[in-house]
């Protein structure tokens, strides 16, 4: 059998063998069947309760007595929502309604850009899905829950082992009265770089399976490179949110660039352009309140599709800018649960709902509502102690090195992994410094990530603004630094800096048009041939979207699929820190089949470096063995 295969290979006979000798080692799985779903998980786990996940290594654990997670408790009824009004009256009805009510409507981004701003993007399916059911039940006058796109789709496969698309439509079924919103970085679709056309209609084409809420931006706030996607999105009926980046300060005459009347063109272009709603997306956490009561009084007066606003709370000032915006005629504000809000994440939920009861735009809303779920996240957000920042309170300094949320703790601990970190305000200046020698841009995924980029290869050569210019000096500029100066990102208002383009793309011609033009469709036949003989199975249509955003980080996926099994299922601390012997635990693998899972005693590691645990699976025993690699 499979088995005797196994124990008898030379390879493993010798020693020479990891947790990956099975997927690694060609022919024996065509000699046995493949190990169960519940084998691969009692594998997974025992080999990170022997050797630790990788990702929290010498980092923070949760603290020891930390309570789990309570999911309040569940009336059975879930009353109508915005989901209803989209089904019943369309993507124009919907936006209609948003426009036509006088309280403020509320996006939350908890299970988005909160905890890819506050947590390195590392919240697991299981800890979203368990609370959705409590949304639709205590907080169904919600107008969407952003829970998709940005950072969260490769971020869940290339390290939490996770379907983003079984996440996806797991918070669909378990909220099905809430609209569900993504974000979509246009032509980079949830990627970092422009693809074919085609790719994008693909992705969105599966996304509005799922998605109803699609916030469009371009990282150059270029409406040229988003016609693409808001097309596709239209053509699936669901609503295109077309996302005007906010940079600079409108009211700082020192700061002309970014003028109030640049973001009022821009809102018409995306009118124009088809949008049923806009947005303004403020990634950084710029818009103070007084310019915020200016931008959207501007807006209010040049269309009536309505607005959304979506700030950070970076500085602390995140709550007084949206009060103002509400006050102006903002018609939705993104916030995010209390214990998943502030600094680098959204402004409090919770505190806004409070800030406008008694007023002309209270939202109706009962405070305790929020507090239940709250209460949820809070102690979900403990067990990810691993991936908290060091950022412990409001940073003024956002206004001088204008970082997006999402970035801001992940630069930082980029300087980290380079020895850069005692040196993070120079890193900060030199980010002020690359965004001016590039002409200063909006910096949002992926300009953002160029221009730190650029910052970090400033202060570890010591170089100023001025060696960068100055021909004299021989520099090594960052490969996206060059991709992004020839166009392939597409085009900033007023064009690149022609000095710094002609000094590092020396006799290379960048380009002018829209990359998308250039690329030509993809053969997506083909590529999914090659996409199904590299994963070695044939792959569902969404899975073939996810290859076709990240070819590599989707063959990592499956591969680990393939090893460990359905690992979202387990518990947020199982799955980094394995079991403690004697601990129980019950793992729905799909609806209806539970495991329960017992893990009896571990044993000492063998000369050969093999360590044994024993389980109790479903009752009975169960030994598995894994190589000790501390
Ligand atoms: C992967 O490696 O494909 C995804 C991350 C999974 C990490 C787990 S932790 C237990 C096991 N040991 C490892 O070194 N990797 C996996
Ligand atoms: C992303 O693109 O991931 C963002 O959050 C941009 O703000
Ligand atoms: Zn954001």
């Amino acid at each position: 059998g499979f088995l005797e295969t196994v124990l008898t290979h030379p390879d493993f006979v010798a020693n020479r063998y990891t947790t990956r000798f099975i997927d690694d080692t060609p022919g024996l799985l065509k000699v046995g069947k493949r190990r169960d779903r519940a084998t691969r998980l009692l594998t997974y786990i025992a080999d990170v309760t022997v050797n630790g996940h990788p990702d929290v290594k010498g980092r923070n654990r949760p603290p020891a007595h930390a309570k789990p997670p309570q999911v309040p408790m569940l009336a059975p009824i879930v009353i109508d929502g915005t989901r209803q009004i989209l089904e019943r009256e369309g993507a124009a009805g919907l936006a209609r309604w948003v426009r036509a009510q006088n309280r403020p409507l509320l996006t939350d981004t908890t299970m988005r850009d909160a905890h890819q701003s506050l947590l390195a993007t590392r919240m697991r399916t299981a800890d979203m899905v368990a609370i959705a059911p409590a949304y639709a039940r205590l907080v169904p006058q919600l107008l969407s829950l952003e829970c998709w796109g940005g950072a969260t789709f490769d971020v869940a496969m290339r390290f939490l082992s996770e379907d983003p698309w079984e996440r996806l439509y797991a918070i669909r079924e378990a909220a099905p009265n809430l609209l569900t919103q993504m974000l979509l970085r246009g032509a980079n679709g949830v990627g970092y770089t422009n693809y074919p056309d085609n790719v994008v209609r693909h992705f969105i084409a599966e996304a509005a399976k799922g998605i109803d809420i699609f916030r469009v931006f371009d990282c150059l706030n270029w409406v040229e490179n988003m016609r693409v996607a808001i097309d596709a999105v239209l053509e699936s009926g669901k609503i295109a949110q077309g996302a005007l980046c906010y940079t600079g300060n409108i009211i700082d005459p020192g700061r002309p660039k970014y003028s109030l009347s640049y973001y009022v063109d821009l809102a018409r272009q995306l009118e124009a352009a088809g949008c049923q709603m806009l947005a303004v997306k403020d990634m950084a956490g710029l818009l103070k309140p007084a310019a915020a009561t200016a931008l959207f009084k501007a807006l209010r007066d040049v269309t009536d599709l309505p607005i959304a606003l979506h700030t950070h709370d970076t500085s602390g000032m995140g709550a007084a800018t949206l009060l103002a915006a509400i006050e102006a005629g903002a018609d939705s504000v993104d916030a995010a649960m209390d214990a998943m809000s502030g600094t680098t994440s959204q402004p409090c939920l919770g505190a806004l709902v409070e800030g406008v009861k008694h007023t002309e735009r209270d939202t109706g809303i009962g405070a305790h509502a929020f507090r239940q779920i709250s209460f949820y996240w809070e102690a979900v957000r403990s067990q990810y102690a691993a991936f908290e920042s060091d950022l412990r309170s409001g940073a003024s300094e956002v206004y001088f090195h204008e970082m997006p949320g999402g970035q801001f703790t992940n630069l930082k601990e980029q300087a980290r992994s380079l020895g850069l970190d005692t040196r993070w305000h120079e890193v900060a200046k030199a980010y002020h410094d690359a965004n001016l020698l590039f002409g200063d841009i909006v910096k949002v995924t992926p300009s953002s990530k160029v221009v730190g980029d650029m910052a970090l290869m400033m202060v570890a050569q010591d170089l100023t603004s001025e060696d960068v210019l100055d021909p004299a000096k021989d520099i090594a500029f960052p490969a996206s630094v060059a991709e992004m100066l020839r166009g392939d990102l597409g085009q900033p208002p007023g064009g690149w800096p022609e000095a710094l383009q002609r000094r590092v793309l020396g006799d290379e011609q960048p380009i002018t048009v829209r990359p998308g033009s250039l690329l030509g469709d993809e053969d997506l036949a083909a590529t999914r041939e090659r996409a199904e003989v590299q994963c070695g199975r044939a792959l569902t249509e969404e899975e073939f979207a996810s290859y076709l955003m990240y070819p590599k980080v989707f063959k990592g996926f499956a591969d680990a699929q393939r090893r460990f099994g359905p690992v979202s299922a387990l518990p947020t601390p199982i799955f980094f820190y394995g079991m403690q012997p004697g601990q129980e635990i019950n793992v729905e693998i799909e609806r209806g089949k539970t495991l329960v899972i017992h893990l009896t005693a571990m044993g000492e590691t063998e000369e050969d470096g093999s360590v044994r645990l024993f389980f109790e699976l479903n009752g009975q025993p169960r030994i598995i063995t894994v190589a000790d690699r501390k």
